[in-house]
C-alpha cells in the first residue's frame, strides 16, 4: 500500500477542524467533461473531497472514465498552483468511489468507500457486493474505506434498490445502536443517507444520536439543498456534508462555484 493511499483514508477520516464539503458526481446524470468542470469549480469554491458513485446506471466504463476525467482536471489545477508563487498551494483533493456495487469501480480512484449497508434485508449488499468486488480493489491498489452505510427515511433510491429497514426520524435509538455497531466493526466512517433528492434531510437529532455514540468520521447527505440544512447538520456533529444533485443544477460552473462558496460559509457559521 503506498503512502499516498493510506493518506488519502487518513485524511478522509480526520475528525480535526470544521465540517467539510464533498460533492457527489453521478456519472449517469453527467459526461466525463461536466463532472470534471464541477468538480474543479467545487473544489475553488473549497470542497474537500469528490465522491463518485450513484445507486443505478452506473458501469465500469462511465465510473472509471468520470474519475479519470476528473484526476486529471484535479491534477492540472495542483501543478499550475505550484508554479504560480503568488497563487494558493492547492493540495489534490482526493477522489473517492461511492460503488453501488461490485460492477462500477475505477483503478484511478484514490479510495473507495468500502460500504456495509447495515441496514438492507438482502445479503447482497451487507457483503456480497463486497466479496465480488474484492479482489478488483486488492488488484488496482485502491485503498478501502471501512464505512458503516445506513439509509434513513425517506430514503429514495438508495433505499428501494438497497433493500432497506428505513431508519424513521425519530429512531434515535435505533441510530445509536448502529453507530456503536460501526465501530465495533471497526469501520472509520459512517454515513447517513436520507436518498439522493430526498425530500427531506437525515433529521439532525438521529445525527447527534449517531455522534454521541461513536467517534468514527461522520458524513451526512441527501436531500441537503442549501447552506441552512448544511448548518444544521454540521451542528449536531457532522464531519462531511455530501450534495450531489445541487451541483446537476448548474451548467454555468463559475455559478455554481459561487452558490457553494456561499454553501459552504454558510454551513459553516455561528
Ligand atoms: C446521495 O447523499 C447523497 O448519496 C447526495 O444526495 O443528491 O440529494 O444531494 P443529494
Amino acid at each position: 500500500m503506498g503512502a499516498r493511499e493510506s493518506d488519502t483514508a487518513d485524511y478522509a477520516c480526520s475528525r480535526v477542524g470544521p465540517t467539510r464539503h464533498a460533492i457527489l458526481i453521478d456519472p449517469a446524470d453527467q459526461t466525463p467533461d461536466m463532472a470534471a468542470k464541477r468538480s474543479l469549480a467545487a473544489v475553488a469554491a473549497g470542497s474537500r473531497m469528490v465522491l463518485v458513485g450513484g445507486s443505478s446506471d452506473t458501469d465500469m466504463e462511465n465510473v472509471h472514465e468520470t474519475v479519470v476525467a476528473i484526476q486529471e482536471a484535479l491534477e492540472l489545477v495542483e501543478w499550475a498552483s505550484t508554479q504560480d508563487a503568488g497563487s494558493e498551494n492547492l493540495s489534490k483533493v482526493p477522489v473517492i468511489l461511492f460503488p453501488q456495487g461490485a460492477a462500477a469501480l475505477s483503478p484511478a480512484a484514490d479510495a473507495i468507500t468500502f460500504m456495509m449497508l447495515m441496514n438492507s434485508t438482502t445479503p447482497r449488499f451487507l457483503i456480497e457486493e463486497q466479496v465480488s468486488g474484492a479482489p478488483f480493489i486488492r488488484k488496482a491498489g485502491v485503498e478501502p474505506i471501512p464505512m458503516g452505510y445506513l439509509i434513513c427515511a425517506p430514503g429514495g433510491k438508495a433505499g428501494e434498490v438497497g433493500e432497506a429497514d428505513l431508519i424513521q426520524p425519530d429512531e434515535t435509538e435505533r441510530v445509536a445502536a448502529y453507530s456503536m455497531t460501526a465501530q465495533s466493526y471497526g469501520f472509520r466512517m459512517f454515513y447517513l443517507e436520507a436518498g439522493s433528492g430526498a425530500q427531506y434531510p437525515v433529521n439532525p437529532d438521529l445525527i447527534r444520536a449517531a455522534r454521541k455514540s461513536c467517534d468514527l468520521s461522520l458524513v451526512v447527505g441527501g436531500g441537503i439543498r442549501d447552506g441552512a440544512s448544511a448548518k444544521a447538520a454540521a451542528q449536531a456533529g457532522a464531519d462531511w456534508v455530501i450534495t450531489g444533485n445541487l451541483a446537476e443544477d448548474y451548467d454555468d460552473v463559475n455559478e455554481l462555484q459561487e452558490v457553494l462558496r456561499a454553501f459552504i460559509t454558510e454551513m459553516n457559521s455561528d
